[in-house]
């Protein structure tokens, strides 16, 4: 055997005891609204005074939220369906949801399983944080002006389910728990970003809280960056 060989050899031994890592992939791009421009009644917090000195502006319920040219704000977005199977690893870090000025912030989120949840009580009142998932347990607490945090955890996925105030009917907010971190949820600019996937087929979704769902089929090489942007109608009639 010649050096030649001896060399390819051991090349092709070192390939096949380290292989390369799969490059990570991502799926990005833009949701935006189409149709009439909802009219949203303000919110009315005369009931609690507290919650009328933190703001100066009127405040509109965080249902549909537009952009100067219709983006679309919190939409959910989420790898429905092509993720190998897998343990992915569970953030430490917490997911925070603050109840600033008597709203729930942000609107709409994700958790993973396991991820601890830090709902914050800043605004010096009385708030009842009351989640109504089905698959994990219920609960409902109260958080007196002296209780500015608590910590909660779900135990398992489950899609969408509310979070209310039993004290400002006014506050609900919407959460997901994942399995998985491939989730996200757009900002004001309408725009999302999901990465360090693993190259495959995915089925993604987008979910608002008032519009119709759509999925779409994406197929994703290795460190592939591919933009599926999202149009969301009014329903007609409405
Ligand atoms: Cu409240």
């Amino acid at each position: 055997m010649n050096i030649y060989y001896v060399t390819l050899a051991s090349f092709l031994a070192a390939i096949l005891a380290f292989p390369m890592p799969a490059q990570a992939a991502a799926i990005k791009g833009k949701v935006t609204y189409q149709g009439r421009r909802p009219k949203l009644r303000p919110i009315k917090m005369g009931a609690d005074p507290v919650c009328l000195t933190k703001h100066t502006d009127t405040v509109f319920p965080k249902t549909i939220i537009l952009g100067p040219n219709n983006e679309l704000k919190n939409v959910f977005l989420q790898v429905k369906d092509g993720l190998p199977k897998s343990n992915f690893p569970v953030p430490k870090e917490p997911k925070v949801l603050n109840q600033h000025g008597c709203i729930y912030t942000p609107a709409v989120m994700g958790v993973m399983a396991g991820q601890p949840l830090k709902i914050l009580n800043p605004d010096g009142t009385l708030h009842n944080v009351h989640a109504l998932p089905k698959k994990n347990a219920e609960f409902n607490v109260a958080m007196p002006k002296f209780r500015t945090e608590i910590t909660k955890t779900f135990d398992k996925p489950e899609f969408m389910f509310e979070v209310k105030c039993d004290v400002h009917p006014w506050m609900s907010a919407y959460i997901t728990v994942m399995s998985h971190p491939f989730y996200t949820t757009t900002d004001e600019t309408g725009t999302y970003t999901i990465d360090n996937l693993p190259p495959g087929q995915y089925v993604l979704e987008a979910w608002h809280q008032r519009l119709a769902p759509q999925q779409v089929t994406v197929t994703l090489g290795e460190g592939e960056t591919k933009e599926v942007d999202f149009t969301f109608q009014r329903p007609d009639g409405k």
